[in-house]
């Protein structure tokens, strides 16, 4: 990776993997995109492009002016604000991953696209979820992981654009908040618990999901676009975790370091349905045998450091 445009620049990954690359790969070379200019590190700190990815000709035009040899494709809409508009869940997150897709061919960039634990529906095994099993998701926005995984398979074997991806479980971060998914609960309660030292939450006790770290999520992405393309048996579709729990368990790790933290649950069937739908812990031994994954966070060090993290930012 030399010179990379990173889309979707604003939201909870790439606020932070901007920041992080530039670090890593030089200021000038991590070009940071979205559809709109906000107010935000990434935006105000260097290069930066309006790029809408459901028009082709500002994804080609942004690849084209910067020489880019690498797109990170983060602009998506993910899955409880994609059962409220299914229709823009399929927009961005079809055609725009068409268009980065396109785009990477004729410029002959590789592509970095997460998928996610959304790719699993009902049907499927619940408890150390193989990466090969059935899929048949039940939301707009699995429907569009899926064909996304496979599209990138499609256009890395018939035109060798070198496509490759990960399906991320529930990320937890302290920069910027998640945008609009049924794991996002994992994230709002550390929010609160250090200001109302209460939450209530949407999803019932027992609702078991894989999450991650936001530092093993943006490794997980360095690693896989650096790692060697001759160990990569599989591409775009690989499992990585590195915890599961439910809110009980997450609760009790919070009163560990808040002792008057109390939660209560409103539970919102829509989004508990989704839930309900995904695996309760995915087995993620093929990352960790073609790449190297191997997440440094469990629940107890991630708790720690992210009420250290948000205590700062929040006094
Ligand atoms: P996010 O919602 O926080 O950010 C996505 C960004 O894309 C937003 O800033 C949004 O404004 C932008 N966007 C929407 N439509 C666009 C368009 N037409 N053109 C350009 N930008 C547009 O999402 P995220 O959490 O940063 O996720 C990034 C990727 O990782 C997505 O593909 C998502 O499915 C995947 N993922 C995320 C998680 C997670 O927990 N955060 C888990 C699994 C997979
Ligand atoms: C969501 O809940 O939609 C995302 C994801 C797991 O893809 N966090």
């Amino acid at each position: 990776m030399k010179k990379i445009l990173v889309t979707g620049a604003l939201g909870q990954i790439g606020s932070e993997i901007v920041m992080s690359m530039r670090k890593t790969y030089g200021e000038d070379n991590v070009i940071a995109s979205s559809r709109s200019k906000g107010k935000n590190d990434v935006a105000e700190t260097g290069i930066f492009e309006i790029v809408d990815v459901t028009k082709a000709q500002q994804v080609a035009d942004a690849v084209k002016k910067h020489k880019i040899d690498t797109i990170i494709h983060l602009a998506a809409i993910l899955s409880a604000t994609g059962e409220n508009n299914p229709a823009a869940a399929w927009d961005v997150n079809m055609n725009g991953l068409y268009n980065v897709l396109e785009v990477a061919r004729e410029s002959q960039c590789a592509v970095c696209t997460p998928s996610s634990i959304a790719v699993f529906g009902p049907s499927t095994p619940k408890d150390n979820t193989p990466q090969n099993t059935l899929m048949r998701p039940t939301t707009m926005y699995g429907v569009t992981k899926v064909a996304g995984e496979l599209l990138c398979d499609y256009y890395f074997q018939k035109y060798n654009v070198d496509t490759r991806g990960m399906r991320f479980p529930g990320l937890i971060s302290n920069v910027a908040l998640p945008g609009g998914g049924t794991t996002d609960y994992a994230v709002h309660i550390y929010y609160e618990a250090l200001k109302n030292k209460k939450y209530t939450c949407f999803l019932e006790k027992g609702t078991y999901m894989d999450m991650m770290y936001m530092p093993d999520a943006l490794d997980a992405i360095v690693q896989l676009m650096e790692a060697d393309p001759s160990k990569l048996v599989d591409r775009n579709a690989f499992n990585i975790t590195a915890m599961s729990f439910d809110p009980e368990e997450i609760s009790a790790e919070i009163k560990k370091h808040i002792p008057a933290f109390e939660m209560d649950y409103d539970v919102n069937t829509n989004i508990q349905k989704i839930a309900d739908s995904w695996p309760n812990s995915l087995d993620d031994t093929e990352a960790r045998k073609q790449w190297g994954w191997n997440p440094k966070y469990d629940l107890a060090a991630m708790t720690k450091d992210m009420l250290d993290k948000l205590s700062l930012k929040l006094n």
